[in-house]
Formats: C-alpha cells, sequence, structure tokens
C-alpha cells in the first residue's frame, strides 16, 4: 500500500480538509507509486498562516545566534541523511543520484552558512550629524514568509529559501511542487527533529489553489517564488497590487559562448554537463552554445558524438547519466520543441526523439538532442525548452557574440571558454547576466554567493550569500539624542 501523506499544520501532520490527494511516481519508473499527498486548499492555507502567526511571535523573539544553533544542528541531521535522501529524491525527482547527493550538499552548505551568519546578521552604527546623538540601523524579521518552490532542486531550493528565512526571525509556510512533495517533507522532519519550534515551520502540499491562497493571504508579507516566468509574473501582479515583499527566480537561455583560442577539450566536458545535467531541467542550463566559426564544425562533431555515448537511466542505477523529464507535459513540451526546431528548418544534429530501449520504456526519457544553424532571432535560440536540447549558433567576433548572448529576455548565467584575459574580463562586463563563468560551464553557482539574474529571469533580488538576509529582513533605523535638548536635524548643525 502506498503510503499517504499529510500536511504540517499548527505541530500537527494533518491530512487536507479538501480530503483530496495527488499521486507522486517515480518519473524513470510511473508504475513505482511513492505515494499520495495532499491537495490542499485554501482553508489549510489558512490554517498554517495562522498557527505561523503565532510561530512568529514566539521565533522572532529567540536570540539570532540561537535561532543559528538550530541550522547548525539542521545541517548535521542533512549530513547524517544525506544518502538517505538523496536516493529519495532520485527516485521522486528522476536525477541520477550523484547530483541528488550535490542538492542535499547545496542544502548542508546552506544550513552552516545560516548558522554562521546568526553571529552577524549586521546592522550599521553612524556618526550622527547632531552632538550626543546615537544613530544605526539593525535589522528584524518581517513575519510570515510563503515560499513557493519548484521540482528541480527538491531539497536545494526549499532551503536557501527557508533557511535565511528562519534565521532572520520569520515563521515559513512551504508549498513545495507537487511533483516533488517528499523530499520537503524529510526536510521538515528534520527541522523539528533539530528543535525548531513547531509554529515556526508550516508545511502545505498542493497545486495551484494552495499556492494562490498563499500568494494573496493578507498575513503573508513575503512571498518567494522559483518557477516559470509566466506563474511569476501572475505572483508579481497579485503582490503589486497587495504590496507583498516578493523574490522572483524564473527562466533561463543561458549561453556558453566557445571561443577559437578555447581548450575544447574542456569546453566538451563543459558542455555536456551544462546542457544535459539535470536533463537540462535547470534554469542555469547551457541552452544556446554560440561557436566560432573557426572551430564550428570540429567541435561539432566532437559534441554530436559524445552526447550520442551519454547513457540514459534510472539515476539510482550506477552508470546513468541522464535521468527522465520530470512528467508527460516536460517530454510533450520537449517534443513540441523539435517539431519546431524542425519547420524553421535548424539541423538535427543528434536526438531528437524518445529512446527506444525497453528498458527506459516507463519513464519520461528524451535523448539528449541538439540543433544546429539556430538564428539568434530562432525560436529554439529564444525560448525556455528546460529539457535536454540544446541550439547551437555559430558566430565570427567576440562583440557578435556578446550581442547574440543579449538578445533574450532572459539573463540568468552565461559561460565564456577562452584563454584570452581580456576577453575574459570583458565578458564579466558585458555579458548582460546575474551570473558570468569563465571556462566553466552556465551551471554550478555555490551556496554562499548572490545567485539571481537580470531582465524577464527576475525582479532583483538574490538568494544565497549574504543578499539573501536582506531579502529576509526589514531594516530599521533607530536614533537616541542624549543631549537633553531639541536638537533639529537639518536645521540646528548647519546654521
Ligand atoms: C535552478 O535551476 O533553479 O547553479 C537553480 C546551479 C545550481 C542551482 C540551479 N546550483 O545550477
Amino acid at each position: 500500500m502506498p503510503k499517504t501523506f499529510r500536511n504540517f499544520i499548527a505541530g500537527r501532520w494533518v491530512a487536507p480538509t479538501t480530503r483530496a490527494y495527488f499521486e507522486n511516481r517515480n518519473p524513470a519508473n510511473t508504475r513505482d507509486l511513492i505515494g499520495r499527498f495532499p491537495d490542499s486548499g485554501a482553508a489549510d492555507v489558512n490554517a498554517a498562516v495562522a498557527s505561523a502567526t503565532e510561530g512568529f511571535r514566539k521565533w522572532s523573539r529567540v536570540p539570532a545566534p540561537a535561532r543559528g544553533d538550530i541550522l547548525k544542528r539542521v545541517g548535521d541531521l542533512l549530513v547524517r541523511d544525506k544518502e538517505l535522501i538523496a536516493r529519495q529524491m532520485t527516485r521522486e525527482m528522476g536525477k541520477v543520484l550523484a547530483e541528488t547527493r550535490g542538492d542535499v550538499q547545496e542544502g548542508i552548505d546552506t544550513a552552516y552558512y545560516a548558522a554562521s551568519e546568526g553571529r552577524r546578521l549586521f546592522g550599521h552604527t553612524v556618526p550622527s550629524e547632531l552632538t550626543a546623538k546615537w544613530a544605526m540601523s539593525y535589522r528584524r524579521p518581517i513575519g510570515v514568509a510563503g515560499l513557493i518552490t519548484p521540482f528541480n532542486f527538491p531539497l536545494a531550493i526549499p532551503t536557501w529559501k527557508m533557511f535565511p528565512a528562519l534565521l532572520c526571525g520569520n515563521s515559513v509556510v512551504i508549498k513545495p511542487s507537487e511533483d516533488v512533495p517528499h523530499t520537503v517533507h524529510m526536510l521538515v522532519e528534520l527541522l523539528l527533529e533539530a528543535g525548531l519550534p513547531p509554529e515556526a515551520i508550516q508545511l502545505v502540499h498542493g497545486a495551484k489553489a494552495a499556492g494562490q491562497r498563499l500568494v494573496e493571504h493578507p498575513g503573508v508579507p513575503v512571498i518567494s517564488f522559483t518557477g516559470s516566468t509566466a506563474t511569476g509574473a501572475a505572483i508579481g501582479a497579485e503582490c503589486g497590487r497587495l504590496h507583498k515583499r516578493l523574490s522572483l527566480e524564473m527562466g533561463g537561455k543561458n549561453a556558453m559562448i566557445v571561443m577559437d583560442d578555447a581548450d575544447l577539450d574542456l569546453a566538451l566536458d563543459g558542455i555536456l554537463w551544462g546542457a544535459f545535467g539535470t536533463t537540462g531541467q535547470r534554469c542555469t542550463a547551457t541552452s544556446r552554445l554560440l561557436l566560432h566559426r573557426k572551430i564550428h564544425d570540429r567541435f561539432l562533431r566532437r559534441l554530436a558524438e559524445a552526447a550520442e555515448k551519454l547513457v540514459m537511466g534510472d539515476g539510482r542505477k550506477a552508470g546513468s547519466q541522464v535521468g527522465p523529464l520530470i512528467h508527460e507535459a516536460a517530454r510533450d513540451k520537449v517534443e513540441r520543441y523539435v517539431a519546431i526546431g524542425k519547420q524553421e528548418g535548424l539541423e538535427l544534429v543528434t536526438g531528437g526523439r524518445r529512446p527506444r530501449s525497453p528498458r527506459l520504456r516507463n519513464g519520461w526519457f528524451y535523448q539528449p538532442t541538439i540543433f544546429a544553424g539556430a538564428k539568434p532571432k530562432s525560436r529554439l535560440a529564444q525560448e525556455e525548452i528546460f529539457g535536454p536540447v540544446l541550439t547551437v549558433l555559430r558566430f565570427g567576433s567576440f562583440e557578435e557574440a556578446v550581442r547574440i548572448n543579449n538578445g533574450v529576455r532572459y539573463g540568468l548565467s552565461s559561460s565564456l571558454y577562452t584563454r584570452n584575459v581580456n576577453l575574459a574580463f570583458r565578458a564579466m562586463r558585458d555579458l548582460d547576466n546575474g551570473i558570468t563563468y569563465v571556462n566553466a560551464p552556465t551551471i554550478g553557482a555555490e551556496a554562499h554567493l548572490p545567485f539571481g539574474g537580470v531582465k524577464e529571469t527576475g525582479n532583483g533580488h538574490r538568494e544565497g550569500g549574504w543578499e539573501v538576509y536582506h531579502f529576509y529582513s526589514e531594516t530599521k533605523v533607530c536614533y537616541a539624542d542624549y543631549s537633553g535638548t531639541l536638537q533639529r536635524a537639518q536645521i540646528d548643525n548647519y546654521d
């Protein structure tokens, strides 16, 4: 019998008021049913927010270093359970074990970073313009944080949001992607084991109805969302209307630029990992490859051969390099784009269909696919596919490559392969993205550096590193006048 999971609301594991559930199946083998999870509605979210409001009152009074100590314990528990969580994560998400272990490691790093931030959380002390007056700023928690997370990093992305939100003293209501609910279920169990007051964390499973209520709920002043640009735009409109603080992390169409002087062996390893790691389902995935015309044909041939050797399979089996897509709709989308590529006259270099092996019949697998001959305005060079489809473009000069890189609506990550140090620095200046890599692919951001993009990828906020702590806290400025007289700022000091 598959297990029926519950929400975690008001300190208890509870069934949804809707009495509705959805199934969570293994994308590498859809006969493998992991469990049934609550398809929650507005009433469940309301109950979670009411309890989280209580939780906020208590948790925000716990000193920040003590909050950090609990997150340190969460990090230790993630270390203890790394292998177990990685295996369960591969089972529900599909990416290979090496990657789900990396996903847990990102959570561990984020926990330890958060723990150390508990002893910083700096404000400023600055001189007042008046005598005998003190002026300083400090950072206060905001309230209940509503977190909506995607399927592709089932543990890491929830931790990117949850740990800094908690460290700053907020309480959290999280609605994870309905494709990967089990991983966050395990994470919440660890938070409780580490000693987090139960009301500080609320887990509400579900789909659009639950997410929408969280965004609209007047008791949730902070929303953080990672997902599609279309959903992010709708959330942005709603949060604008309600004057909520909002962090959006959305689409990408990330390019790797390979110059004619590049180390081509290095670039080859980089593109295989950047384009086909996580089956292309990263917002940072390398989905455009810009090749200098002098190396274009040679490199493309080698790349096609290498891509054909990638081993698709169940991510829990040794030797698998590329897992399945997350669900049928994701594979349908890839197939639609492959048809568009053919219609637009692009050259299908390799892939372009489902694998034939009976071994892969029950999963949402799709061959690593490469199209060449794209123009900068081709749909495959403009639109996010979120699958194992790489679009290759040819360029003649560094300036042209920069123009092509910048000529899309997204601006998350970019990459340049070259041995020319001047070009490397020009790329860091001129590529219009939140992240630029030199001699490394577009994926692999580290947990202690700010993560995010420009243009339609985001709305100006960053996750990770020190910057996310500004998002989850409110700056308050305090003045104390100890002169015993009325001192009028901007008037008494300069008259
Ligand atoms: C995402 O796909 O939303 O840099 C995040 C990377 C990962 C995070 C990706 N550390 O590719």
